[in-house]
């Protein structure tokens, strides 16, 4: 199996879970300002929307978007520790993370604030949203460690996205309990290989 990842992107949610749960895979590293990879390869080829993560399967299928993929992941394990079994109480807890992440985080944060075109009102309200965001997960975290109770892989896929406040010098003062949970999550050790394998850790 292969993951096609950039450093630092919503791909690492992904490359998190892989490394949580063991599973064996090949690391693809893809320039997302060219969509070139090392050897030259033209990205679009392999992922017609220019998008990382995707996943590749021995027999050549191909597939993306972070929340299907992080469900795939998490089932591969026997004990589904990191979601749930189908229909279990601590699944649809997960799968309800998952869809937040990716729809009031991930979605919001990008393409708007990743790219220089992006209107200086589009950046001041897409913000505005996401302190909103922050607000309330700050509430839930001063409850609970985890987003779903339980570390699960919408904690992996959560701390990518929040992830980029580092990237974008977005100050997360005001939050205390959402930057305990990003320092307790990233502390994990399958996140701090994860990191060190993207070279985003020395
Ligand atoms: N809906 C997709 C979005 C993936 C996505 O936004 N990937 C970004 C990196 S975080 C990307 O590859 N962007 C490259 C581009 O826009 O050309 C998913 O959830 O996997």
């Amino acid at each position: 199996m292969k993951l096609y990842y950039s450093p630092g992107a919503c791909s690492l949610a992904v490359h998190i879970a892989l490394r949580e749960l063991g599973q064996p895979f090949d690391g693809v590293a893809v320039d997302l300002a060219t969509h070139r990879l090392k050897d030259g390869g033209d990205f679009y080829a392999i992922s017609p929307r220019g998008y990382v993560p995707v996943l590749e399967f021995d027999d050549g299928a191909r597939h993306t978007e972070v929340a299907a993929l992080l469900q795939f992941v998490a089932d591969r394990d026997p004990a589904q520790a990191l979601i749930g079994p189908v229909g279990s109480p601590r699944r649809l807890p997960v799968t309800e993370a998952l869809a937040f992440v990716a729809t009031e985080l991930h979605k919001v944060f990008s393409p708007w604030l990743w790219h220089k075109e992006t209107a200086d009102s589009t950046r001041a309200a897409v913000r505005a949203r996401l302190a909103e965001r922050f607000a309330e997960l700050d509430r839930l975290l001063a409850g609970q460690d985890f987003i779903a109770g339980a570390y699960s892989v919408a904690d992996a896929y959560a701390f990518a996205i929040l992830n980029w406040v580092n990237f974008l010098a977005i100050p997360i003062t005001a939050y205390p309990a959402l930057q305990a949970y990003l320092a307790r999550v990233a502390a994990r050790p399958a996140v701090q290989a994860a990191l060190r394998a993207e070279g985003l850790l020395k």
